[in-house]
């Protein structure tokens, strides 16, 4: 149990930290998610910030995920690394790039609409461009390029006007243009680099112009650190710090000297994390501009993932990647409007908010205010009656967020049960709000997880198990794209049946359920047999192949339905998973759904 103080109310929580030491080093590295631990003086304002625009912009955006008649997928400010473009090839892009377009107050107008309270810029990516004006390089937007403008000086001074916290995105290591910048290896002999070197000719005196002639910098987003020795990333740091004290720096400065944690790209943790932090997710598949990604997030996905990076404590920064002429795509424009929208009718639910106290239940998610959760509805129960468990503190009042009419709220035992009104269920998210007194129960993994009738499936995540013997619960790295990151949270482990994984779930509707295990499961796993103990009933089953776990393919679920199971009365039960016999690990098992049989 550990105690934190949040305006005045002090919470006990029961929490499951990201385990990062089980991830492979290398992404650990790359990631680095650890935090100083001191309050920074000016975290205020992105505790309560809540939504991010992260704009990727730069050659790369220019180039569109094409070279030389190829189309490439995925991330697309790699294409210098994907393709092995030589330095000396690159270069010759910056004389095309000329982003006319671009127009600084309506990028700021448009984070503006859509509900943004901070922004990062790429100032320098992994490429080497410099997209400001410096005096350290000729590789730069105004010596280089027939634009000879510096954007960066523009968005600044717009952000700024619209109330927005302007940042820098600046990959402080890598830089595949210099003979001593990290990663480069296919012009440069990785053996031979002297990595101070370039961090004294070019990242310093960079980061220093960045910290110097733009006004005060909200943050200064560091990414996958490389090539300094602990003390050495505390001078940098220090050195920095000298010049904006004000300014945050992400946690990949590395060496835990960030003032705020980043979690992997595209990763969101799945309980409530305390102390500052931040999830980043692109819009599309790539965070640089690819002409021909165009998987965009719905407004819809974009609002339940903030609401979701909400109810976990931390904030959403969302990436757009604008292209070679300086345009933002017509889908992310849209879309972060859309999003925009609904911030401005439900953003008492997410702004200036923390992690909610009730558990990720099948209607939603929610978030805190001191004496007061957000329920963020996705699914409304077929019923109307929306079940909190483990409610203990005593109710003022529930409403709705839209229009503040009370909504009727019954205790039965230590449920709280909310009769909700209609609403169009087809919106993203209905936010409904309780006020109380008193405390609630601290957010549990133990709580049984509610499973009922009212909705079309009920999902019991790895998350909520309690495993034996040499069973884990592991978080997965896996990409589809080149770079385009998933994470899974998984049981891993069980090879043996005395490793076993059990969860405890609550039948609020007596009757039949299908269990569904969805699972990964390797050739070398698959066709070995498992059961799954509902109480005392042995159910078994058999594996199926699904795919091998390989950090950089897919790693692909299958939803096997294993059994019917009579729940006969509502309560408590347990659900235990194990190999029955020894053997290769059995699975990764991501999810026990429950479906219910003839729901309405
Ligand atoms: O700016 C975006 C990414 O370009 C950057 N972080 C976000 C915000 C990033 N840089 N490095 N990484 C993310 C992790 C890279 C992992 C790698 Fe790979 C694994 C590099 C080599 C192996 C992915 C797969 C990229 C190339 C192959």
């Amino acid at each position: 149990m550990k105690a934190i103080l949040k305006g005045g109310f002090i919470l006990a929580l029961l929490v499951l930290d990201l385990n990062r030491s089980m991830q492979a080093q290398t992404m650990d590295e790359m990631w680095d998610s650890r935090s100083s631990g001191k309050e920074h003086p000016n975290i205020g304002w992105f505790k309560d910030a809540k939504f991010g625009l992260f704009i990727h912009w730069g050659l790369y955006s220019k180039l569109a995920g094409e070279w030389k008649d190829k189309n490439y997928y995925g991330s697309g400010e790699w294409i210098m690394n994907q393709a092995k473009i030589p330095v000396k090839e690159y270069r010759e892009v910056a004389a095309t790039f000329n982003p006319v377009a671009f127009n600084a107050e309506d990028w700021a107008q448009l984070a503006k609409d859509a509900g943004i309270r901070y922004m990062v810029v790429t100032a320098k990516h992994h490429e080497g461009f410099s997209m400001f004006d410096s005096k350290v390089t000729d590789f730069d937007i105004v010596d280089a390029t027939p634009y000879k403008k510096d954007p960066m000086k523009a968005l600044a001074a717009a952000s700024r006007k619209k109330g927005i916290q302007f940042g820098f995105y600046y990959s402080q290591f890598q830089d595949w243009n210099e003979p001593n910048g990290g990663k480069n290896s296919w012009d440069f002999d990785e053996k031979k680099k002297n990595y101070q070197l370039y961090y004294d000719q070019k990242a310093i005196p960079q980061l220093k112009e960045l910290m110097t002639n733009y006004g005060p910098l909200g943050i200064i987003w560091f990414d996958t650190p490389g090539g300094m020795t602990r003390q050495q990333t505390e001078e940098f740091v220090n050195g920095l710090r000298r010049l904006q004290p004000n300014c945050l720096f992400s946690s990949r400065v590395g060496q835990g000297l960030g003032d705020y944690r980043d979690f992997g790209d595209s990763e969101l943790p799945t309980t409530p994390i305390m102390g500052p932090w931040e999830s980043i997710y692109t819009h599309n598949d790539s965070w640089g501009y690819i002409k021909h990604d165009m998987n965009f997030k719905s407004p819809l996905e974009i609002i339940r993932l903030l609401a979701n990076v909400a109810s976990k404590g931390g904030n959403l920064m969302l990436n757009v990647g604008p292209d070679g002429n300086g345009r933002i795509p017509e889908y992310s424009e849209k879309y972060l409007k859309e999003t925009g929208k609904w911030l401005a009718r439900n953003g008492e639910s997410i702004y200036g908010t923390t992690y909610g106290l009730i558990p990720q239940q099948p209607w939603g998610v929610s978030t805190s205010k001191p004496g007061k959760q957000y329920l963020h509805v996705f699914n409304r129960p077929h019923n109307g009656k929306l079940i909190i468990p483990g409610f203990e503190a005593a109710v003022r009042s529930a409403y709705t967020l839209q229009g503040r009419k009370v909504v009727p709220v019954k205790k039965k035992g230590n449920q709280l049960i909310l009769d909700l009104p209609a609403f169009d269920q087809t919106a993203a998210n209905t936010v409904f709000v309780i006020e109380y007194t008193g405390k609630i129960a601290p957010y549990d993994l133990t709580t049984p997880v509610p499973v009922s009738n009212q909705f079309a499936m009920n999902s019991v995540d790895a998350v909520y198990g309690k495993v034996q013997g040499s069973a884990e619960i592991k978080p997965l790295t896996y990409s589809h794209y080149y770079g385009d990151w998933k994470h899974a949270t998984c049981v891993t482990g069980m090879k043996d049946p005395t490793d076993a994984a059990s969860f405890t779930i609550n039948i609020q509707d007596p009757g039949d359920y299908h269990i569904i295990l969805e699972y990964a499961c390797p050739q070398e796993s698959a066709k070995q047999e498992g059961v799954l103990l509902v109480n005392d009933t042995r159910f078994l089953f058999r594996t199926l192949r699904s795919s091998e776990f390989d950090k950089s393919a897919p790693l692909m679920f299958i939803k096997h339905t294993i059994a019917t199971s009579s729940f006969a009365k509502a309560g408590t039960y347990t659900l235990e998973c194990r190999p029955l016999n020894k053997g290769k690990e059995l699975f990764k098992l991501k999810t026990i759904v429950l479906e219910p049989v003839n729901a309405n």
